[in-house]
């Protein structure tokens, strides 16, 4: 077992039953040129969570942690995005139309695709979703069942869309969920910072909160351990 220092208050996880879950980190929402900032985003926000995200895969990775990633899309003919979602925002900017980056959050369009920094590795699980959370209309759910998982260290964009919308799902499927601070990222700062504030509250709410890096000494410290 392992316990590091988070809010709202110390977060113990065996290694041997926790995952990480990397949610969106998709060229669509983080590169320069891409559909997020095509609207008018700073992607300067998501793309500070890069490095520390890399360096988290690296000792994930090394360590044995199942390692999630997830991706936000839908079927080139919208067949399962619903018209509640399809018809938001400006028409030529909505999901399906020709966006920087091939068709806007449509699987096998290039913006579609994890960045280059966090490719998933051959045989990680890439978990391709239709709505926000990473538990609805997939196959999440099986996935850590078969792999015994009952702790979650979820990290991606955006905090307050993906991410929380997502941990929210775990919470309530009774996942011990871990929210790395510095490995999720908002286009608006005060979402991030209420965002994460929202998932400690009141006793943990939804989760913890820690950085990374604090994690990665936890995990390393237990695995000497053992
Ligand atoms: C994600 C979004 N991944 N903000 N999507 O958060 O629309």
């Amino acid at each position: 077992m392992a316990t590091l220092d988070a809010l709202p208050g110390p977060y113990t996880f065996d290694p041997a039953t926790t995952a990480l879950l990397v949610i969106d980190m998709q060229r669509d929402f983080l590169e320069p040129g891409g559909f997020g900032e095509t609207l008018g985003n700073d992607v300067g926000q998501l793309r500070r969570t890069i490095a520390p995200t890399a360096a988290l895969l690296a000792a994930c990775r090394a360590a044995g942690l199942p390692v999630i990633h997830t991706r936000e899309g839908h079927l080139p003919d919208l067949s399962d995005c619903p018209p509640a979602k399809l018809n938001r925002g400006d028409p030529s900017m909505r999901i399906g139309a020709p966006g920087p980056m091939g068709r806007i959050l449509i699987r096998g369009e290039r913006g579609h695709d994890i960045i280059d920094e966090l490719a998933p590795l051959p045989g990680e699980p890439v978990v391709d979703k239709p709505g926000k959370g990473a538990f609805y209309a997939t196959g999440l759910g099986e996935l850590l069942s078969s792999l015994g998982v009952v702790s979650l260290v979820v990290t991606g964009v955006t905090t307050e869309v993906c991410v929380h919308t997502t941990v929210r799902e775990a919470n309530d499927r009774g996942y011990e969920c871990l929210v790395l601070s510095d490995c999720v990222g908002s286009y608006f700062p005060e979402f991030q910072e209420t965002g994460l504030r929202m998932i400690a509250a009141q006793g943990g709410i939804f989760g913890w909160v820690a950085s990374s890096t604090t994690f990665i000494a936890a995990l390393q410290a237990s695995l000497q351990r053992t």
